[in-house]
């Protein structure tokens, strides 16, 4: 162990919560439990202190849980290079002062590009390949997140599988993180949390769910399936905090809550529908039976993804939960309302049995080391 190095993590928020969310992730495990002097620079704080409420987007220079913070870097700022280990968060790019920089130093930054999650065959041949930067040369590694024993893991922090399975444990516990969303559970009620992309039209699932003889509580939080949940109140959507229902259906509009204490909304809930890539993954830890909507990617190259998730997830289950499953994220992934709605019954049927392969799937997972633990290993032995 090298000690304590100074890193600089270069986020661009395309879009949503999911870039800010795993590069605050990981820069606040690399802080917490690596001891790292870690600054998170990232071109929308405002976007970042939804998740993280502690921040002062306003402050010059805001701090949080270990982290500082920088607006930024600007197009001629050249300060990123100025650390031992530069982080280019889904290879965002560097501003060319900076490259520049890190091309005349004497001993430069070791140069990582963390790449975004996929099940794919080929990451494993890709992960931690040195990738030259196209115009000067410098040295830079690319590191990818992974399912496999040669890929980069996937984050983790050292106290998140002990934490889930004392609030699993506990219904008081459950009850009380519904309590604080305004959800006062029914018992008997399957709590799904539905957290999915605009353009989605899950009405049709809202109408499968309401028909079914037995209760469901969706939690919709806020801009989350907002035409689905429009459409199926008939104009009457919940204010946060309150719900509306329908048959067996109870919609409940829930508040966006803090990435700290996204992981006990889902613990609070017997199934979900997640997206993109940080709460992908947080399912996965949740041992949660769960349906995941890819981010839409040209080409629908999206669907090669999820595809090779399923590969990963279902491989020697019983046939029937494998086909079941597949066709449910096929239709979730295709955005296909008909099909959300006709392949529902046999998913559903095939809830108890993925209930069993998620804990099996998060204990295998759980078994190999974190990225952030690979990550430092992976720089010190280029330092
Ligand atoms: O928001 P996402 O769709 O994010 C992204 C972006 O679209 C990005 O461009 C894309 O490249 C990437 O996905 C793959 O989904 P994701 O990744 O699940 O991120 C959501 C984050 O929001 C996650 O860290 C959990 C957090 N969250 C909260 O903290 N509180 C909440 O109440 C909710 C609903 C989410």
């Amino acid at each position: 162990m090298a000690g304590s190095l100074r890193w600089n993590l270069v986020c661009r928020v395309v879009d949503n919560y999911g870039d800010a969310g795993v590069a605050w992730r990981l820069a606040r495990q690399l802080a917490d439990e690596h001891r790292q002097s870690v600054t998170l620079w990232i071109d929308d704080v405002a976007s970042l202190a939804r998740l993280v409420p502690e921040i002062d987007a306003d402050a010059p220079k805001p701090r949080a849980q270990g982290v500082d913070i920088r607006l930024g870097p600007s197009p001629g700022d050249a300060a990123v290079a100025e650390a031992d280990v530069v982080v280019e968060a889904f290879g965002g790019g560097l501003p060319a002062p900076a490259v520049a920089a890190m091309a005349a130093a004497a001993r430069p930054p070791v140069w990582i590009v963390l790449e975004y999650l996929s099940a794919e065959a080929w990451v494993d041949g890709a992960h931690g390949r040195a990738s030259p930067h196209p115009a000067t040369g410098s040295p830079r590694w690319v590191f990818f997140p992974g399912f496999t024993a040669a890929t980069g893991g996937l984050l983790r922090e050292r106290d998140l599988i002990a934490r889930r399975d004392a609030v699993r444990a506990d219904p008081r516990r459950r009850a009380a993180t519904l309590a604080r969303l305004g959800v006062a559970r029914a018992d008997t009620a399957r709590v799904a949390l539905v957290f999915v992309y605009p353009g989605i039209p899950p009405a049709s699932l809202f109408d499968a769910w309401a028909d079914a003889a037995s209760p469901t509580i969706a939690l919709v939080p806020p801009g989350v399936a907002v035409e689905a949940v429009d459409a199926w109140t008939g104009g009457l959507v919940p204010a946060t905090g309150r719900s509306v229902t329908r048959g067996a259906l109870t919609i409940a509009a829930v508040p966006f809550v803090a990435q700290r204490e996204f992981d006990e909304v889902l613990w609070a809930c017997d199934f979900a529908l997640v997206r993109g890539e940080d709460s992908f993954v947080r399912a996965q830890w949740a041992a949660l039976p769960f349906a995941w909507q890819a981010y839409a990617q040209e080409a629908n190259a999206h669907l090669a993804k999820v595809d090779a998730f399923l590969a990963r997830y279902v491989v020697g289950a019983d046939p029937a939960l494998a086909g079941a499953t597949r066709a449910f994220w096929q239709a979730l992934n295709t955005a296909d309302a008909k099909a959300l709605a006709t392949t529902w019954p046999a998913f559903e049927a095939a809830l108890p049995g993925l209930e069993e392969r998620a804990r099996g799937w998060a204990s295998r997972l759980a078994a190999a080391r974190d990225l952030a633990a690979q990550l430092v290993e992976f720089v010190e032995d280029r330092l």
